[in-house]
């Protein structure tokens, strides 16, 4: 059998001290050069939510979160720190003890993850409230076997933070993702209005980012926003994200009484949704551009667009 290649992770690219490879060298195009990479931008102004409104059902809870439409704030809970400790002692491994020390995260990891489930299960209620919808709408289209996938993240420091960028532009493929962002080194930043602004650093809190499959159940009315992570010269950064992935057997679509003659359809209805996802992503395509899943749609509604993997006038990495 034909042996795979070997790839090194970019934590042993930099230990190898080999120097930056070329394949990570990407000047920005098309654009966005008033806005380099490594180069000052305007903070953005992310809502914070009080969570035990939302899970008590009242008027203002669903009124906060009816005032927002791309994405929330959730104060975070008591084992973040064990979080964050974890990852930082997971990634001071050598490779093949990752791999081990895998099994020891799971428990932790469940833990945690068990304990967002509940915060999601209302998140999706109270979306679906605050649009005077059926409470468990979103979550029976999400599907019973529905998934919750964490992945940890670790950009060390680059040499070149002008020409080098840690997460391409994206936009989530999940419903929601529950993302913990370092602690102490920024680099995420979000995309509106044609324009980058950094995500400030909140302690203890949780960042929940809207994802696709809420845009597309909600015909386009929650927008999932794109964004990138940068890398520093001097700091590693961390994070770790925890996406809500439909059962794969489920179709997806905007919900019926999004889909008015007032609103019309914006989105085709999508089967194995996160195959797709996955595939467009690994292209460098947006999911529109792989699926034509948008319908034809007036030109308001091109805005919105779907998944953006990477938006149009950003150079893709191969
Ligand atoms: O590292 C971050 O802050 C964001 C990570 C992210 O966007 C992702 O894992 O999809």
């Amino acid at each position: 059998m034909e042996e795979k290649p070997k790839f090194k992770t970019v934590q042993e690219v930099v230990a190898a001290n080999e120097g930056l490879p070329e394949r990570y060298l990407q000047p920005l195009t098309g654009g966005h050069e008033e806005q380099p990479l490594n180069g000052p931008v305007p903070e953005m102004d992310i809502p914070s939510i009080d969570l035990s409104l939302l899970l008590s059902s009242s008027e203002e809870g669903r009124q906060e979160l009816s005032d927002e439409s791309w994405n929330y704030r959730s104060v975070s809970r008591r084992d973040l720190d064990k979080i964050y400790k974890l990852t930082k002692q997971f990634f001071a491994l050598p490779t093949e003890e990752k791999q081990k020390y895998a099994g020891d995260i799971g428990k932790t990891l469940h833990e945690y993850t068990m304990k967002q489930h509940a915060v999601i299960e209302q998140f999706f209620k109270g979306m679906a409230r605050s649009l005077d919808l059926e409470d468990n709408v979103f979550l029976e289209m999400h599907g019973d076997n529905a998934r919750m996938d964490t992945r940890f993240n670790m950009y060390p420091p680059c040499p070149r933070p002008d020409m080098v960028i840690g997460a391409k532009p994206h936009g989530d493929g999940s419903a929601f993702t529950l993302l913990l962002p370092d602690k102490d080194v920024e680099g995420l930043q979000f995309l509106k209005d044609g324009k980058w602004y950094k995500a400030p650093i909140v302690p203890d809190t949780i960042l929940i980012n809207v994802g696709d499959l809420m845009e597309i159940m909600s015909n386009g009315i929650y927008k999932s926003p794109v964004h990138r992570v940068l890398t520093n010269r001097e700091k590693e950064r961390i994070s770790v994200a925890t996406f809500c992935v439909p059962s794969p057997d489920k179709e997806i679509q905007p919900v019926e009484g999004l889909v008015s003659d007032a609103r019309p359809r914006l989105y085709k209805t999508v089967k194995k949704y996160v195959e797709l996802y996955f595939d467009s992503y690994q292209q460098g395509l947006t999911l529109q551009e792989n699926s034509g899943i948008l319908t034809d749609i007036p030109t308001e509604n091109e805005i919105l667009g779907i998944s953006r993997g990477i938006s149009e006038d950003i150079p893709r990495k191969p």
